[in-house]
């Protein structure tokens, strides 16, 4: 859509060398865990952790940058996203996750940048309701981007892959 390319894939959050910040679903304390954070500081190494402990805590809906250490990517952002039902409003915090990462990435000059589904796995959001969140943050923060070109969706199973494509479309937005 207009200057920005936003695709869709299958794979695996922590092999996006293409791509110049990736983004954690973290934890309040930053530290390593499980799903995203386990692939993305695993690949990094310790020295991510280490860089981490200085910007904790973090608050639901807030994303912070970091360098990507090991990883094949410059920069890592770090979202909280809500633990569904429990940090509340879920999706105006979800969509806090996706715009500030954006806001983040584009401020620091970055031109593409590849989200998981924040919040899906370990905190509990439903997919879809979190694909349609997502969506319409992309497409409310687009507007707003002078630097960002490229917003890639990493989604770990063929069927999260296709919720967020149906949310894609639904929401107008181009995919690939
Ligand atoms: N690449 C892409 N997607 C993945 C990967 C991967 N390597 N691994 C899992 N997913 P989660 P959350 C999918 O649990 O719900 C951690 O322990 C997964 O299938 O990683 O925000 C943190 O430390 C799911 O759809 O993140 C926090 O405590 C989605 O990514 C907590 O879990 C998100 O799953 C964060 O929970």
């Amino acid at each position: 859509m207009n200057r920005i390319l936003i695709e869709c894939v299958q794979g695996d959050i922590a092999h996006q060398p293409d791509i110049d910040v990736i983004v954690n679903a973290a934890n309040a304390r930053l530290l390593p865990g499980s799903g995203v954070a386990g692939a993305i500081h695993g690949a990094a190494g310790p020295g991510l952790a280490e860089e981490c402990r200085a910007l904790a805590p973090i608050e639901p809906g807030q994303a912070v940058m970091t360098g990507g250490h090991g990883l094949p990517n410059d920069h890592v952002i770090h979202c909280l996203g809500p633990v569904y039902g429990v940090d509340q409003p879920s999706g105006q915090l979800l969509a806090d996750c996706f715009r500030h990462a954006l806001q983040l990435a584009d401020q620091a000059g970055l031109e593409s940048i590849a989200f998981p589904a924040v919040s899906t796995g370990v905190f509990g959001y439903p997919l879809t309701e979190a694909a349609a969140v997502a969506a319409g943050a992309i497409r409310e923060t687009m507007p707003t981007l002078e630097h960002i070109r490229r917003i890639r969706l990493v989604l770990f199973t063929a069927e999260d892959l296709a919720a967020f494509r149906a949310a894609l479309q639904d929401s107008g937005l181009a995919q690939s």
